[in-house]
This record gives C-alpha cells, sequence and structure tokens, in this order.
C-alpha cells in the first residue's frame, strides 16, 4: 500500500498494529542469551556446545542461586534440568515466575522418560515446553529458537502497547499529560475526593503576553519556553499532583490532598520558578517570562468538574486583570 492509501484505509491505531506486526516479522531468533541450570556439570556443557555457535549460553551448576541469576541478566531463555540433586525443578521454576521481572522468562525442562508426570504438571504451572533426554541437538535447536522468537514477539508487542498508551495520554511538545487525559483523571479524583470528603485543590496557569514571544522571536522559540515552561511546573510540583497541557501556553495541575495554604505555596513556587529565571533560548538573550496562576478547590459535595475548573478560571482572570505575575486563590 501506498502511504497516502494507507492513510486512507486504516485508522491511526490499525497502522500502529500493522506496524507493530511489521517489526516482530523481522524479528531474529539468533543471537539469543540463555542460562542453562543444570547440576550435571557434563551434560550442561554438551548441551552448552550445540547452542554455543548460536546463542550466548551460560551455565548454572548450583540452581540455589537460581532466581539471583535469572534476575541479575537479561536472559530470554532458561534450560531447567530435571534433574537437580537436592533441588526441586519445579521449585526452582516457579520461584523464577514469582519474581517481577523474570516472570515472563521462557523455561525449557530437559527432562527423562520417567520424568514425564512432573513436566506434565510443570506444563500446566506455565513451564513453555520440555525436550527429552538424551537431547537431539537439532530438536534442541529448533525448541530454543522457537520460545525465543515468541519471547521476543511478545517483549515487542508490549513495548508498542506501552507507547501507543503512553502517546495517547502526553501532549507531544511538552511531555506534560494531555487535555483528554486530564478530563478523565479530574472526574476521578474529584469523584474520590467528595467520597471521602477529602482536599483537591486545581491550578491554572497561563503564560503572560506569550503572543509577543511568537510575535518577537519566532513560533519555534514559543516552542521552546513551552518546554522549559513545563519542565519547571512538573520540578516544582509533588509526584502525585497531575501536570498538564490544557491547551496553547495553559496548564493545569490538579492536587490531591492539598489545602489552601499548601496549594498557596505551591503556586507560589511555581510562580517564582518562572519569574525568577530567564529562559535560555538559543543564541538570543535569555527571556524573562512571567505566568498568571488561579487556584480552586473543591467544595465538598457541591463541585463538579466544569465548577471547578471554572473558579480556577475566573481566578486566573483576576490574576491577569491585576497585574499578571501574580497567584489569585
Ligand atoms: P495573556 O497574558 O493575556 O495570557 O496574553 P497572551 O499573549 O499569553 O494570550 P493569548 O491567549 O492572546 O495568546 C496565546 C498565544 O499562545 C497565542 C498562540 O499563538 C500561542 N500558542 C498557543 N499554542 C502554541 C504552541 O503550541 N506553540 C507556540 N509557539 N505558541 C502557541
Ligand atoms: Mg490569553
Ligand atoms: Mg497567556
Ligand atoms: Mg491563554
Amino acid at each position: 500500500l501506498t502511504d497516502e492509501l494507507r492513510a486512507r484505509a486504516l485508522t491511526g491505531q490499525q497502522i500502529a498494529i500493522e506496524d507493530a506486526l511489521r517489526a516482530m516479522d523481522s524479528i531474529s531468533t539468533s543471537g539469543g542469551s540463555v542460562l542453562i541450570i543444570d547440576t550435571d556439570k557434563r551434560h550442561a556443557e554438551r548441551v552448552q556446545g550445540y547452542l554455543a555457535h548460536e546463542h550466548k549460553v551460560d551455565v548454572l551448576l548450583e540452581p540455589a542461586d537460581a532466581v539471583f541469576q535469572v534476575s541479575g541478566a537479561k536472559y530470554e531463555l532458561a534450560l531447567v534440568s530435571m534433574s537437580l540433586n537436592d533441588f526441586d525443578p519445579l521449585r526452582v521454576c516457579s520461584q523464577i515466575r514469582t519474581v517481577d521481572h523474570t516472570r515472563n522468562l521462557p523455561i525449557i525442562l530437559m527432562a527423562d522418560e520417567s520424568d514425564k508426570p512432573r513436566v506434565v504438571r510443570a506444563l500446566d504451572l506455565g513451564v513453555n515446553d520440555f525436550i527429552s533426554r538424551p537431547i537431539e541437538r537439532n530438536e534442541l535447536m529448533a525448541r530454543v529458537r522457537t520460545q525465543i522468537r515468541r519471547h521476543r514477539y511478545a517483549m515487542e508487542l508490549r513495548q508498542s502497547v506501552n507507547n501507543s498508551i503512553a502517546q495517547a495520554v502526553t501532549d507531544d511538545l511538552t511531555g506534560l499529560y494531555n487535555r483528554r487525559y486530564f478530563d478523565r483523571h479530574l472526574n476521578i479524583l474529584l469523584g474520590k475526593a467528595q467520597e471521602q470528603e477529602r482536599e483537591l485543590a486545581v491550578m491554572i496557569l497561563d503564560i503572560d503576553h506569550f503572543k509577543a514571544v511568537n510575535d518577537t522571536y519566532g513560533h519555534d522559540v514559543g516552542d521552546v519556553v513551552l518546554k522549559e515552561f513545563s519542565a519547571r511546573v512538573k520540578r516544582n510540583i509533588r509526584g502525585v499532583d497531575l501536570a498538564c497541557r490544557f491547551g496553547g501556553e495553559e496548564f493545569v495541575v490538579l492536587m490531591p490532598d492539598t489545602d489552601t495554604s499548601n496549594a498557596e505555596l505551591v503556586a507560589e513556587r511555581v510562580r517564582e520558578a518562572i519569574a525568577n529565571k530567564p529562559f535560555e533560548i538559543g543564541a538570543q538573550r535569555p527571556l524573562s517570562v512571567t505566568v498568571s496562576v488561579g487556584v480552586s478547590f473543591n467544595e465538598t459535595g457541591a463541585d463538579t468538574p466544569e465548577t471547578l475548573i471554572k473558579r480556577a478560571d475566573v481566578a486566573l482572570y483576576r490574576a491577569k486583570r491585576e497585574g499578571r505575575n501574580r497567584v489569585i486563590l
């Protein structure tokens, strides 16, 4: 398909999925990072020899250290022997499944005929595959490739889903949350605040005379200022506060569990963080920027998202009228 046809035929989301699938098709199955867990040194080394020309293979002879070893490195596959002396191989596997960042590690069991009943149970418990001893080289290589391919597919998919989610909720220029995310979040936070009779403060910020920045220095410099402005806002609020680009050069911050005096403190801190240090705009002299801020508070039970925002907006316009570069509650 040409780009134009694609754009017409598919929505953005479909394009993202198509791209992810295409990326997955080109995933290689070699150069894997494999860990063999086996107390039988000779056997482990033979298996290692089978795989070594295609993958990077470590051997762990001490199953007690398995979880430690696996979580410390970026393995893409564990080959676990069903004969581990005093250790229960299924326990080793379930430990690997318990630790957060090894949960998705593929596991292949190396099993004797007599291990079959336990292997079946292990497959039920989430082990990915098994291979019978004596191990046949080509079979081993095929099973290893399959698991590595699946693992890499899954990682790729997880990554691209995470990226799309992140992209859907953020503003491209500033990296702050976007308006859509803000609206949903305000609904949820306000509901919670009213249910639990807790405080919620809303702060709206609007850069002063921003049109003059664009008119004097150009749109690109305006964008640089918007980015730096956002970074400063972010640095001066808490992790639980939610900062979002409301539109243009207007921003809003939601502050849960924040009373009047704390909200005023934060708003003043942000205002100063903007006003006290001129913005670097490349070759030209640093630029003084100021911001006006309006703050409102949830009046338990009575407020809707709209009334809450409206009051902050009224406060903001008072701040503008009274001379800008100030906070009004
Ligand atoms: P006031 O102090 O009353 O807020 O004055 P102002 O000039 O900031 O207000 P106004 O709302 O008139 O101007 C906002 C300007 O912000 C106009 C618009 O071109 C600019 N703007 C909006 N979005 C962007 C953007 O993404 N990048 C840049 N560079 N400028 C933007
Ligand atoms: Mg304006
Ligand atoms: Mg403005
Ligand atoms: Mg504005």
